[in-house]
């Protein structure tokens, strides 16, 4: 039967109603005004209803029991209508009852009227019961100001200006006596009535602040936004500021090892950067989102350019580099020399100390390191030039390896340090001998050839002199032939760079004319013989 049916398929949906359904319950205070609805067989009217109300928390109690006359057990509802017009809609209720349900048909719920009417009736079809509640303002028990906030909202250029205009939209929310009005003033001026959304459209810097009182006179703390209105014909005519970098390991000769990364930056001060693309070795452009990695090994353009939010695009500039083959194997070892330096004597000996540098270079992977070995110790490695000071032979040996590991061959340099303070104290060794054809007294028939000779073994000879027959010292450049027929004394010396001067030497020759008749005039065969 129909009418046992019902009552068990309420009975379910009377548990989640009875739930604190509205925002407005407040569970486990009572409220002091307390509207009680009851219901018996009819179906056309409640058995009772209240009339009025005052704002604020109420207890809504609905009973439909025997208790309250109904025999049948008819189940009714008390529902709140929440959308024919002219009534309030704040308060969602819907409680169904019926005298065998858990609360033996008696309800109670925790609502927050707002001033104004409310709709009530019983939501089962085929019933007619209807009313109206009409809820006043009470005062006095709302003492809490609404909660009132604002939103800016409108087109915003780069600096987060609004572009054109503003719109402030100021929501305010009462949850006892309801919100009575709401107030703006834009730019410090005076108060005015909230009513719609305020669009703000003049250039510059502004500030809206606001206000909200309920209807128990409560006004809430004054909040403010402020925010900035661009006009919106400042056109962005400067294309976007764009650069790229190209990064990765390079080797000797500039190229990048195995791949390349292009990354691409662009920065547009008034309308803001748009998209950046680019086009790698010629083909179309693409929308850069993310550094780019070339591994193709071959030379590499990249052209990109980047356009703003107001269209405008900037001129294309390109990038180009080289990608090497990661696996290109460097097998040849770096070129390495030494050079010695310092300062030589006459033997070519460095007086106080020598510098040895060692010089190295690799085409390919790059020197890694040199080493070198000082009079056959262990390698060690070279970072400056070396410098050997204690007198005495010396080599150097020096050999590079190049970060592929290749070594070069051992070079060398050898050369010998004497003490700085070795003084030369000792004159040159200087001697003469006399050629040419000698007679039977062993004069020189014609001519004599003297030839002097010199030596010094520490700082060097620096000149010889000789004096012929007594004349002035002259210096000794090339072997002297004497003609003249006579006796002659020839007399010499030698000094060396550190100033020391040989003894004088003296040599005694006579020359003589050749005689006519003797045709080949020789030692111990003259004419006169
Ligand atoms: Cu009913």
């Amino acid at each position: 039967m129909v009418g046992l049916t019902l009552p068990a398929l309420w009975l379910w949906s009377a548990e989640a109603a009875a739930k604190p359904q509205a925002a407005q319950a407040q569970p486990g205070q009572a409220a002091a005004q307390v509207l009680t609805w009851t219901a018996n067989d009819s179906m056309t009217a409640y058995k009772s209803t209240p009339a009025t109300a005052t704002a604020g928390p109420a207890t809504i109690v609905f009973e439909n029991s025997a208790a309250t006359g109904n025999t049948t057990g008819m189940t009714h509802t008390l529902t709140f209508d929440t959308s024919t017009a002219g009534y309030n809609h704040d308060v969602s209720l819907n409680i169904i009852a019926s005298p065998f349900d858990a609360g033996g048909g008696r309800h109670e719920v925790q609502v927050n009227l707002t001033p104004g009417k409310y709709r009530f009736f019983c939501a089962i079809p085929g019933h007619q019961m209807v009313g109206e509640l009409v809820v006043t303002d009470g005062g006095g028990t709302d003492t809490t100001a609404p909660q009132v906030s604002a939103a800016v909202s409108g087109d915003r250029d780069a600096n987060g200006a609004y572009i054109g205009s503003a719109t402030v939209t100021v929501s305010a929310s009462d949850t006892e006596s309801g919100v009575d009005k709401v107030e703006y003033s834009l730019d410090n001026g005076a108060f005015a009535a909230y009513s719609a959304p305020v669009s703000v459209n003049q250039a510059g810097s502004h500030t809206v602040r606001y206000r909200a009182t309920d209807k128990a006179g409560n006004t809430s703390p004054v909040g403010s936004v402020a925010f900035t209105v661009v006009p919106p014909q400042q056109r962005d005519t400067t294309p976007p500021q764009v650069s790229a970098q190209v990064t990765g390991d390079k080797d000797a000769n500039g190229a990048y090892v195995g791949s390349a990364t292009v990354t691409i930056t662009a920065t547009d001060t008034e309308s803001g950067v748009d998209k950046v693309e680019y086009s790698l070795d010629g083909q179309p452009y693409a929308v850069y989102a993310r550094p780019l990695v070339v591994g193709q090994p071959g030379p590499h353009n990249v052209s990109y350019r980047a356009s703003d939010k107001a269209g405008n695009t900037s001129a294309v500039s390109t990038a180009t580099f080289t990608v090497a083959a990661p696996d290109q194997k460097d097998t040849t070892p770096p070129q390495v020399s030494a050079q010695v330096t310092g300062d030589k004597d006459a033997n070519g000996n460095y007086i106080g100390s020598a510098t040895v540098t060692v010089s190295a270079s690799d085409t390919e992977s790059g020197v890694d390191k040199v080493e070198y070995s000082l009079d056959n110790g262990a390698f060690a490695a070279y970072s400056a030039p070396v410098s050997v000071n204690q007198a005495g032979s010396h080599t150097v040996r020096y050999r590079a390896t190049d970060k592929a590991g290749n070594t070069s061959p051992v070079g060398s340099v050898a050369f010998t340090v004497v003490a700085p303070d070795q003084k030369d104290t000792t004159p040159p060794q200087v001697s003469a001998q006399l050629t040419g054809n000698q007679d039977w007294a062993w004069n020189y028939v014609g001519s004599a050839t003297l030839t002097i000779s010199a030596t010094d073994a520490d700082s060097g000879v620096d000149k010889v002199e000789y004096s012929l027959d007594g004349q002035p010292y002259a210096v000794y450049t090339k072997p002297l032939a004497v003609d003249q027929p006579g006796a002659h004394n020839v007399s010499y010396r030698a000094s060396d760079k550190a100033g020391n001067t040989s003894a004088v030497g003296t040599a005694k020759f006579m020359v003589v004319k050749a005689a006519p008749d003797c045709p080949k005039p020789g030692k111990g065969h003259g004419c006169k013989d």
